[in-house]
């Protein structure tokens, strides 16, 4: 038994997942029927958790556990299922600001932490339908505006930081989800670790390169220190195009397990970096030349739509709501005068934010490439020459973000630099 575990907790099966539900208030009334007549599959995809679908005549339900251990990796990587807990936390949180963008949470279950919550179908996870080059028009203009609406209602713009405070205690529990990050994300992509991968012999050099410079260590350890001591606003903490589920008219933001209180451009950066890895591998995906730049397009045209979506969402949050938080209050700020001083203090703040994402989609794209938990956009370009080229050039790009900053000014300037960088190629020295 581990140790931070109820001894009433058990892995549940399959099998006895129907009985179980059963036990449960409110199920019944989801389902119909009676448990025999629920079908159960077990969809687990993720790296972390188990999964089941419920079906039944009348409907339908998404179980989620939070297992001991790491799911992809077995019991001999531990982890405490107290992270179902701070996932629950996190969708209660932003449940009235998010509405409809999340699946709706129906209970959960502290003993077994279990969450049971709305099954989406036909949803698929946008990862998969970006390397299948399907195009989905809301989901980057719904993910940008979740994040606007979770991180200001979260935020010290609209929290008295009484309330604020409560929570980033809360969730500054969910620390073995944050170490992770900590490790995985943000350390030990630059020194030799036994869980980091990457495609070799072709990407030696890049590895080599990115263990031994100090001018990307550096930027790194700023942005781990901001990651760690900069308490914005509630973050979901792993939003990648993973947690993003879709349709073509619909969008859910799922698993929030890595909740906590964080900077902004955190969550911004996982999305971009997500978009940006999908551009440079379609060269493994799609051969013909008109079909890529028109794919590669429409990728560029989305990170513009997430990004300006955020924006936009954040500030009418910001100039509509009477200045609840304790940060900006209206007291100071009264008159035409108070509210042109207002106005130059959202345009820094959301500049900052900017910043902050850039590099943070930097250091996850860098992560996802010589780190642990690889991507299946690249995993699926099966000629290893053409899946490191690719790799190369978003590393290249990552690395010119992360030590030269100013360049990149607005997402214009970003968006902009994404194509010059693609032939990049395996030797960092020949780009500095
Ligand atoms: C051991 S968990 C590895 C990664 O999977 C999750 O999706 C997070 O991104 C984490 O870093
Ligand atoms: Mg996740």
């Amino acid at each position: 038994m581990h140790n931070d575990l109820n001894s009433a907790y058990r892995v549940l099966s399959a099998s006895e997942l129907p009985d179980y539900l059963d036990s449960l208030p409110g199920v019944r009334e989801v389902l119909g029927g009676t448990p025999s007549d629920w079908r159960v599959r077990d969809v687990a995809d993720g790296n972390l958790n188990a999964v089941f679908l419920v079906d039944s005549p009348a409907g339908g339900l998404c179980v989620k556990q939070a297992l001991p251990w790491v799911r992809v990796h077995g019991e001999s990587w531990p982890l405490t299922a107290e992270r179902a807990l701070f996932e629950y936390s996190y969708m209660a949180r932003l449940e009235p600001f998010v509405g409809c963008l999340a699946p709706k949470a129906y209970h959960f279950d502290p003993i077994n932490y279990v969450i049971v919550m709305e099954k989406l179908e036909p949803h698929i996870i946008l990862r998969k339908g970006l390397i299948a080059g399907q195009r989905f028009p809301l989901a980057a203009r719904d993910t940008g505006a979740y994040i606007a609406a979770g991180a200001f209602h979260t935020s010290d713009l609209a929290l008295p930081f009484e309330r604020k405070f409560n929570d980033v205690a809360l969730f500054a529990r969910n620390q073995a989800l944050l170490r992770i990050t900590v490790d995985l994300v943000f350390t030990d992509p630059y020194v030799e670790v036994w869980r980091n991968r990457w495609t070799t012999p072709h990407l030696d050099q890049w590895t080599q390169f990115l263990r031994s410079d100090f001018a990307v260590k550096s930027a790194v350890a700023d942005h781990r220190r901001n990651y760690l001591s900069n308490t914005q606003a509630l973050i979901h903490g792993d939003l990648h195009t993973g947690s993003v589920m879709v349709t073509e008219d619909d969008t859910r933001v799922i698993d929030g397990e890595f909740a906590s209180y964080g900077p902004i451009g955190f969550d911004l950066g996982a999305f971009l970096a997500n978009m940006l890895v999908a551009w440079y591998a379609k060269a493994g995906h799609i051969s013909e030349a008109a079909a890529l730049h028109s794919y590669r397009q429409y990728l560029l045209d989305q990170i513009a739509v997430f990004w300006n979506a955020f924006h936009d969402r954040f500030l009418v949050l910001w100039e509509s709501h009477e200045l609840a938080g304790d940060a900006y209050p209206q007291s100071h700020f009264e008159g035409a005068p108070g509210a042109a001083r207002l106005r130059k203090i959202r345009a820094a703040y959301l500049d900052q934010v900017f910043k902050d994402t850039i590099a943070f989609a930097a250091i996850k794209i860098i992560r996802r490439i010589v780190g642990y938990a690889q991507l299946a956009d690249f995993e699926v370009i099966e000629d290893l020459a053409l899946r490191a080229h690719a790799q190369a050039g978003a590393l290249a790009l990552a690395y010119s973000i992360l030590t030269e900053p100013d360049r990149y000014t607005d997402i214009a300037a970003l968006i902009d630099a994404v194509s010059r960088f693609e032939h990049a190629g395996l030797n960092p020295h020949a780009l500095i």
